[in-house]
C-alpha cells in the first residue's frame, strides 16, 4: 500500500507533496526515507505512462515534484564527518540517458558519507568516461541508466575503459530501476544497485579494502 506521501506525488499534487515532505523533514524523520518515498511514487508514475494513462507532460511534471522535493530534503542529510581515504568517485548517466533524478540521490548520499564526487552529467559518451577516469584516477567509477535502450552504452563505456588499459584497480557500480544481476553481468559491471542507500555501502566496503 503505498503511503501519503507517494500517493500526493503519483496523483500530481504538488502543494500537497511538498507540504508533506516539510512536515516529515520537521518531525525529524530521515531524509532517505522520505525520498525513497517520493522513488515509490516514480513506479507508480511509470507504470502509468506505459499503460497509456499518463504522457510525457506528466512525466515532466513528476520530475519537477521530485525535484522540489529533493530541494527541501537533500540540504537536511547530516554529513558523517568521516573522511573517506581514496574516496573519490566519477560517476554519470550514460550516452542516450538524460535520467538524472536517481544519480543525484547517491551523489548526495555519496557526498554526506565524505565521498568527494566527480559528477559528469548525463548522455555521457563511452569516451568522455574513458577521459574522466584517465584524468581523475578514481578507485570508483558510478554509471546510471533507467532506459532499457542504454545498457549498451553502459557496455560500450566499460569495454572501451579496458580498451584504455583503465579497467584494472577501477571498482564499477552501475545503478538505476532496470539494474539486475544479468545486466550487470552482461555490462561487465563490478555491482549493481536499485537503491543509492546500497550503493553508498557498497562504494564505502571497497574503499576501506583498499
Ligand atoms: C521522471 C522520469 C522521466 C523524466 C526524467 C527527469 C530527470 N531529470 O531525471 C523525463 C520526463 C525527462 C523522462 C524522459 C523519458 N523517459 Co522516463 N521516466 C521517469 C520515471 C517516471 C521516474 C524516474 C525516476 O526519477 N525515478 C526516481 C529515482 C530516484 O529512482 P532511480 O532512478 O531508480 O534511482 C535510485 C536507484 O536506482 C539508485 N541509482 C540510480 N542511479 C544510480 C547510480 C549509482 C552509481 C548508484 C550508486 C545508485 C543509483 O539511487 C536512486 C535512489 O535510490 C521513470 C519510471 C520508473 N519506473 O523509473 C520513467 C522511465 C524510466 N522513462 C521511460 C521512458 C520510455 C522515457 C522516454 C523515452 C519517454 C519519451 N517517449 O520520450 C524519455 C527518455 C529521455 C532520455 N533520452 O533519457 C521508461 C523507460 C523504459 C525502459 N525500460 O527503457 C520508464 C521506466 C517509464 C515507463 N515505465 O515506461 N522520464
Amino acid at each position: 500500500m503505498m503511503g501519503e506521501l507517494s500517493e500526493s506525488l503519483a496523483d500530481l499534487e504538488e502543494e500537497k507533496t511538498l507540504n508533506i515532505v516539510k512536515e516529515r523533514i520537521d518531525v525529524g524523520e530521515e531524509p532517505i526515507e522520505i525520498l525513497e518515498d517520493c522513488r515509490d511514487s516514480m513506479e507508480t508514475i511509470g507504470d502509468k505512462f506505459e499503460s497509456g494513462e499518463f504522457f510525457l507532460a506528466e512525466l515532466v511534471m513528476a520530475a519537477e515534484i521530485f525535484q522540489e522535493a529533493m530541494d527541501i530534503v537533500i540540504p537536511e542529510l547530516k554529513e558523517t564527518g568521516e573522511e573517506v581515504t581514496s574516496g573519490k568517485i566519477v560517476i554519470g548517466t550514460v550516452e542516450g540517458d538524460i535520467h538524472d533524478i536517481g544519480k543525484n540521490i547517491a551523489i548526495a548520499l555519496l557526498k554526506a558519507q565524505g565521498f568527494e564526487v566527480e559528477d559528469l552529467g548525463v548522455d555521457i559518451s563511452p569516451q568522455e568516461f574513458v577521459d574522466a577516469v584517465k584524468e581523475s584516477d578514481p578507485p570508483i567509477l558510478g554509471m546510471s541508466s533507467l532506459l532499457t535502450m542504454a545498457i549498451e552504452p553502459m557496455k560500450d563505456t566499460i569495454e572501451a575503459i579496458e580498451d584504455s588499459d583503465l579497467r584494472e584497480g577501477l571498482r564499477i557500480i552501475v545503478g538505476g530501476s532496470r539494474m539486475d544481476e544479468e545486466t550487470c553481468e552482461y555490462v561487465g559491471a563490478d555491482a549493481w544497485v536499485d537503491n543509492a542507500n546500497k550503493g553508498v555501502k557498497i562504494c564505502k566496503e571497497w574503499v576501506e579494502d583498499e
